[in-house]
């Protein structure tokens, strides 16, 4: 028996920051058509036995019709292998989702209630029990209420929550629920979303109980290579091998710049950065170390120097200067009242913009009482 199980795709899902620069949100949701559309292919030529969806497939507060009309076309394009989906928050089933409006076609079985229901093959002795989210949040858990028949068939579960014990720092519990009340006997797996890593859930239970996590990164939360599973369950027992998915990898870099004397060295490190999956990056590269002013007005000429090796540049200048301002703060010299006087102001601000623009009027200032030379290059932006 083989499986595939994805969750978390969340089709249509919105990219927007600050900084993002225009099209990177409908790469990023192209992307994550691409990705689904290799599972669905993987699904069809391996061939999987049942395609399992553990819910957030897309983000029902901005799904288009466009969208819709892509799914439609990529489940009927496997019409030989059934396809079940148990609704999360993101996508819950509810009467004017797609899910009850849309017609999808025979082989895809989508869960309705939050409460679980079973679909049984007719070949091939597989029994798949689902439950939906019936709204953003779920009106009651299904968990621990699973009932699992000793008929000989394969018992297979998919459904959408937090378990409690494995809950991401910062992420809400949705549909919480413990993994000892979830694995019931009888259960060889439970194919679970929600969580966007793959998690394996080890316990007192026989059932494997798995995250696949989401396909596709969406947010410098979710470092690195992204996978769904596929799962074989032979005899009882089951093997589940996660499969790299990733179309673009977000990466998270630090450069500590101490010692460095040309932003040219910055440069240098940031080319000579790992791309460890060989992949497209959205990198974050961090600057860190205390550096020469005339360095640390250079961000932006940096930022130039080397975004276009990566589908996106998040640089972030987090070095401090090499002088002591507080130090400097306490002289009783005009310079001394310059330097508090910008100190208090950096105190006060909370503005990120501003705060650079402080930073570098101190910098500038300084320079300007040592009458040293200041590099202008990056001010236009900074
Ligand atoms: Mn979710």
């Amino acid at each position: 028996m083989r499986l595939v199980h994805t969750a978390d795709v969340h089709l249509d899902a919105c990219f927007a920051g600050s900084g993002m620069p225009p099209g990177f949100g409908n790469r990023r949701r192209q992307s994550l058509r691409d990705v689904f559309r290799a599972i669905i292919e993987r699904a069809g030529h391996w061939p999987a036995d049942a395609l399992l969806i553990a819910g957030d497939l897309y983000e029902q507060a901005r799904v288009t019709r466009d969208t819709i009309a892509f799914l439609q076309g990529e489940f009927e394009s496997i019409g030989h292998v059934p396809v079940f989906i148990a609704p999360g928050n993101h996508d819950p089933y509810t009467t004017d989702a797609p899910y009850a409006t849309e017609a999808w076609p025979e082989n895809v079985h989508i869960f309705r209630e939050p409460a679980w229901r079973e679909f049984r093959m007719d070949a091939g002795g597989l029994v798949v029990h689902g439950f939906a989210f019936d709204g953003p949040d779920i009106s009651s858990s299904p968990f621990g209420a699973l009932d699992v028949p000793e008929d000989g068939e394969t018992h297979v579960a998919v459904g959408h929550g937090s378990e409690r014990r494995h809950l991401p720092e910062g992420q809400k519990l949705y549909n919480p629920f413990d993994a000892e009340d979830a694995a019931v006997e009888g259960l060889a797996y439970l194919a679970l979303g929600h969580f966007h890593d793959v998690i394996r859930i080890e316990g007192d239970f026989e059932t494997a109980v798995y995250y696949s996590g989401a396909p596709e990164g969406h947010s410098f939360g979710h470092t690195g290579m992204r996978h769904y599973l596929e799962v074989e369950i032979e005899a009882g027992k089951v093997s589940v091998r996660p499969a790299p998915s990733s179309r673009v990898v977000y990466t998270a870099h630090a450069v500590d710049c101490t010692g460095f004397t040309t932003a040219q060295q910055a440069v240098d490190a940031i080319r000579n950065l790992p791309n460890d999956f060989g992949l497209p990056q959205i990198a974050r590269v961090t600057l860190t170390g205390q550096c020469l002013p005339s360095f640390r007005g250079a961000s932006s000429a940096i930022w130039d120097a080397v975004s276009d090796r990566f589908t996106y540049l998040d640089l972030r200048n987090e070095t401090l200067p090499e002088e002591d301002y507080d130090a400097l703060a306490r002289e009783k010299t005009s310079l001394g009242l310059f330097v508090a006087k910008l100190n208090q102001e950096l105190r006060d601000t909370t503005d990120e913009s501003r705060r650079r623009l402080l930073e570098r009027a101190r910098d500038v200032g300084l320079a300007a009482y040592r009458g040293r030379e200041l590099d202008i290059h990056g001010l236009e932006r900074s």
